[in-house]
This record gives structure tokens, C-alpha cells and sequence, in this order.
């Protein structure tokens, strides 16, 4: 009893250590966006974002091919969801409520930004 539980214990401390040498699962640095190190804004598995004053919260979603993202304006000023590609639809300038989009279903990096503000409030939404 106590002995095999010692040998699974061991046995997952070599996973453990595998994992560490090797990064596996990691958030290394090589998918590109940009937003690496993990601080509160990288890029979220998550289709909701916040339209705050002159920032999207998060600017990165990873999301999967057709999902709906939904942006929620909780600032007070006007603010719009202009993406690059026009394939994809864009939202209303707006200063509350809420924008639905569907993504495609190719995988990519799909910009967007508030054409009121410019670069300084953009986002992307990876479509993995
Ligand atoms: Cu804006």
C-alpha cells in the first residue's frame, strides 16, 4: 500500500521534471503575439472582452475557429471594434452595451482597434 503510493509519487516527479526541462505545456515565448510573461494582459482563452476607456481588456483572446466574441463597453466614452479584415463585421461606435462577432474559422491573428483612438486601443483575437 504505502510502497506503491511512494513509487507513483516518484513516478510524478519525473513528469514533473521532464515538464521543467523540457517547457512543455509552457507559454515560451514562440506563438507570436507579442505578449509574453504572463502579466494580467496577455492573451486570454476567453471570448469576452471589456471595452474600457481607451483600452481592451484583454487585448490578446485565443479563441477557437467560429466562436462568438462579445465586447461589453464599460467605460464612458465612445469606442468602436473596427477589425483589419473586413470579412469580419465591425462594430457601431457606442458608448454602452454590447457587440457580437463571429470569427472565422481559419486559423490567424485578427486585429482590430477603435478607429477613435486609434493604435493606442487595439486588440487581437487568435483564432487557434
Ligand atoms: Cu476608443
Amino acid at each position: 500500500m504505502r510502497n506503491s503510493f511512494v513509487r507513483h509519487s516518484a513516478h510524478w516527479m519525473v513528469v514533473f521534471l521532464l515538464c521543467a526541462a523540457t517547457a512543455c505545456g509552457g507559454d515560451s515565448g514562440t506563438n507570436g503575439g507579442g505578449d509574453n510573461g504572463g502579466g494580467g494582459d496577455g492573451d486570454n482563452a476567453t471570448t469576452s472582452v471589456s471595452v474600457g476607456d481607451n483600452f481592451f481588456n484583454p487585448s490578446g483572446n485565443i479563441v477557437s475557429g467560429g466562436a462568438t466574441v462579445t465586447w461589453t463597453w464599460t467605460g464612458s466614452d465612445s469606442h468602436n471594434v473596427t477589425f483589419a479584415s473586413s470579412t469580419i463585421a465591425s462594430s457601431n461606435t457606442q458608448s454602452s452595451g454590447t457587440f457580437s462577432t463571429t470569427m472565422p474559422t481559419t486559423a490567424g491573428a485578427y486585429s482590430y482597434m477603435c478607429t477613435i483612438h486609434g493604435s493606442g486601443m487595439s486588440g487581437t483575437v487568435t483564432v487557434q
